[in-house]
């Protein structure tokens, strides 16, 4: 097939053309197959509005779901080329930031795979999330450009006015085709305007943050350190939702809407408060069209439903009402209308939208003017309704509900990991692509020694891979026999990089002490910092220091590599989960909504050492004791201690001669000698004086429990039963679950 098209296009054959042109080849072909797919409308659709899709790279995953990915990868082989080739051609978009990203794409891929109706709705970013380089070892941030003339993106005819203060924007849609696994195709519509000039970005990221016709769409979260950082961002919100709402009524209209049954026609899944300024947009555009105030709130409260993915105050976002009176000035009344019905209803201050430093919570904007409100892990449900958002709990019980989250298996397992997805076939059959809970089948097998050696030859060969590639691209060296520990996703210190990184002091100092460890150890970490989180960023440079020093000792590096990857994204993530033997889940028990990579890593084979947190408590629940580590305080504990206001770190160092041999080891002249000794002495006395966190209440935990599974490691057939009670038991964790109940109880859509 692959052979007529290239003929047909270059008049080539396919051992003539440049890989180049087999991409630019199979991209047109996609493209179009997918638009043959596309599905009838039905009456309602769902719109996924979302800052962030971090969809990755869509060649593979595309030919996968459209069934066509066997005989192309087949054709190419036989003519002496490699699919892994052609997609290196690709350029990852860079649209989105960490798990909230990931998760809608995710979503969308599922919304189509289980033939609904839904769209996703975002913008298009040129220059997307920054890329990560390492110079000095530190955290360097580059445009990430991911656009060029070989693109998924298809320019479409929408254009709809946005008006700001003072002026006005004519938006330009893309779309993405979504296409489901053997099922339909929907959209992912990504909003531009023709005016941004990338060319005013000059040093790094930076550039002129007040032309907002010419950078409106360069970047996702442009840096917020100033008032005109803060105040982009809050264009970029208002931008994407107004052209959302004119989207979706546009829609709806054509469907024979009558406005004050909106609800009837589209249900607005509001992912994080990003997107929240909707609700009052849409309310806007209603009572413009001639519906009373009254009906305009009935009818979008019935159509809006919000997802909350985090309890940490700082994501919690209340922008100043100044800034909307300067970027959308139309939904300021329609805010305080929405603020003034609250405070006639309730006495209760903190439920307020607008509050006494004229801040506009926006959150509270959704909870009160949408009809749902979801956690994404059960333990963290739990955490909104009793502690975080009690207030609104007590107001709305019947709104709150838990979805626990789940990953696209197209992508976490039959894309990334083709070898494990044959093996799974072998042994039972190929039910399991369509319906994640036939993994189940597999516990069959636990105890067959023939079984056992063959996941453990895939993860040898995954690991070789990862080995061959990280020798090539980053020039380091890493033994496939040894344990690949391995700790990947944004880099923040309550997912506590710290720990792991102190930890990888500790092992560094008891090695040199003569105690080697029964097998070498692989620290792989991947993570980029917010350009603005100081302490993050040295927390980096920490990591970086002591690969520096660790795996160039000869006395140590035998037995213990770390490796920080540069610029981890969805690319490097699909070669690091296959790879991974201990998939490292350490946050502060509460702290951490769900996690989703602890699920991709289960279902490649690795065990999970976590703390009792976000999914990881249902991971716990479905695989037993048996097969993950859990250590640590519970999420009650440490809400505790946040209320007693009483941890206090430098007790531990006092108290615990290896915490505190570790950290001195911080400011040692071994580190200063390669390390900068401003950053290296902020970390130490951030860890000492302050560590918001709590990174050392847990620490012989840590300690006791990984030494545990790095000597469980050595029985090589009960390791491999734990890797398939953990495959077996991932079927939970497939979006399409996910999905099928953000549908029964949120959306309803028929299908
Ligand atoms: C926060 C910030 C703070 C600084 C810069 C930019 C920025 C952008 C977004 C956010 C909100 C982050 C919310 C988030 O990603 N939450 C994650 O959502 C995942 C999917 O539900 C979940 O698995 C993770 O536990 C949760 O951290």
């Amino acid at each position: 097939m692959l052979q007529e098209i290239l003929r047909n296009k270059y008049n080539k054959s396919i051992e003539e053309c440049s890989n180049e042109e087999i991409y630019v080849a199979l991209l047109e072909m996609v493209k179009e197959k997918a638009e043959e797919r596309s599905h009838k409308e039905e009456k309602k659709k769902l719109y996924y509005v979302s800052a962030e899709f971090l969809i990755g790279k869509l060649l593979s995953n595309n030919l996968i779901n459209l069934g066509l990915y066997a005989d192309i990868a087949n054709e190419l082989k036989e003519h002496g080329k490699h699919m892994s080739e052609i997609e290196e051609i690709e350029v990852e978009p860079s649209l989105g930031n960490g798990g909230l990203g990931r998760l809608a794409a995710c979503f969308l891929d599922s919304i189509a795979t289980l033939g609904l109706n839904g769209d996703g709705i975002g913008l298009n970013y040129h220059l997307g999330l920054f890329k990560q380089v390492f110079t000095d070892k530190r955290q360097i941030e580059t445009p990430n450009p991911w656009i060029n003339e070989n693109t998924w993106l298809t320019k479409k005819d929408d254009s709809f006015e946005v008006e700001f203060g003072g002026f006005s924007v004519k938006s330009t849609l893309y779309d993405i085709a979504v296409t489901g696994y053997e099922n339909s195709t929907n959209a992912l519509h990504l909003f531009d305007i023709d005016s941004v000039d990338e060319t005013i970005v000059k040093d790094g990221i930076d550039f002129d943050k007040a032309e907002v016709a010419k950078n409106l769409t360069l970047f996702l979260y442009p840096d917020d350190s100033d008032d005109a950082g803060r105040l982009l961002r809050v264009y970029q919100q208002y931008f994407m939702v107004s052209n959302g709402a004119q989207l979706i009524l546009k829609e709806a209209k054509a469907k024979g809407c009558v406005l004050t049954d909106l609800h009837e026609y589209a249900a607005v899944q509001i992912n994080d408060t990003h997107p929240t300024m909707i609700i009052p947009e849409l309310i806007r555009l209603l009572v413009k069209e001639g519906v009373s105030m009254d009906d305009a709130i009935e009818t979008v409260t019935k159509t809006c439903a919000y997802t909350n993915h985090t309890i940490l105050a700082e994501a919690l976002e209340k922008w100043p009402m100044e800034f909307i009176e300067e970027v959308a000035p139309s939904i300021v009344p329609i805010i305080k209308e929405l603020d003034e019905r609250v405070r006639e209803k309730y006495d209760d201050e903190s439920v307020y939208i607008i509050d006494e430093d004229d801040r506009v919570h926006m959150a509270h904007i959704d909870m009160h003017y949408g009809y749902s409100i979801n956690g994404v892990a059960y333990l963290h449900t739990e955490i909104l309704k009793n502690n975080e958002l009690n207030n609104f709990y007590q107001i709305y019980p019947e709104k709150f509900n838990n979805k626990t989250n789940g990953i696209t298996f197209r992508r976490w397992l039959l894309h990334c990991n083709h070898e494990l997805t044959a093996l799974l076939e072998e042994l039972i059959g190929a039910g399991f692509k369509k319906d994640a809970m036939e993994l189940e089948k597999l516990l069959e097998y636990k105890d067959n020694d023939e079984v056992l050696d063959k996941i453990l030859a895939v993860k040898t060969a995954k690991k070789q891979e990862l080995a061959d590639y990280l020798k090539e691209t980053q020039n380091i060296e890493i033994d496939p026999t040894s344990i690949y520990d391995i700790q990947i996703k944004r880099l923040h210190e309550y997912k506590r990089q710290q720990l792991n990184a102190i930890y990888a002091i500790h092992k560094y100092l008891s090695i040199k002490a003569g105690e080697r460890p029964e097998r070498p150890i692989t620290m792989i970490f991947g993570a980029k910092a917010a350009p603005a989180y100081v302490i993050a960023k040295d927390i980096i440079h920490l990591i970086l220091c002591l690969q520096e020093i660790i795996n160039n000792d000869p006395e140590v590096s035998p037995y213990l590599k770390v490796v920080m990857v540069e610029n981890y994204n969805v690319t490097l993530a699909e070669k690091l989960y296959p790879a991974s033997d201990i998939s490292e889940q350490i946050s502060l028990a509460s702290k951490e909504a769900s996690g989703t990579g602890n699920m991709k890593f289960m279902l490649n084979g690795a065990v999970t050492l976590g703390t009792s947190d976000g999914a990881n408590v249902e991971i716990h629940d479905l695989v037993g004791d048996e097969n993950i580590y859990v250590f640590g305080e519970s999420s009650e504990d440490v809400i505790n201690r946040y209320e007693r206001g009483d941890y206090c770190s430098l007790d531990y160092y006092i108290d615990d001669k290896d915490i505190k041999a570790a950290l001195d080891f911080i400011i040692s002249d071994e580190m200063l000698a390669v390390g900068d000794e401003v950053l290296l002495k902020r970390l130490f006395k951030e860890l000492l004086k302050k560590d918001w966190f709590m990174t050392f209440p847990d620490w012989k935990a840590y300690v006791e429990t990984k030494e545990r599974a790095f000597h469980d490691y050595e029985d090589r057939h009960a390791w491999a039963k734990k890797m398939i009670v953990n495959i077996a038991k991932a079927g939970f964790f497939s979006s399409d679950r996910t999905i099928e109940e953000y549908n029964t109880d949120i959306w309803k859509l028929t299908k």
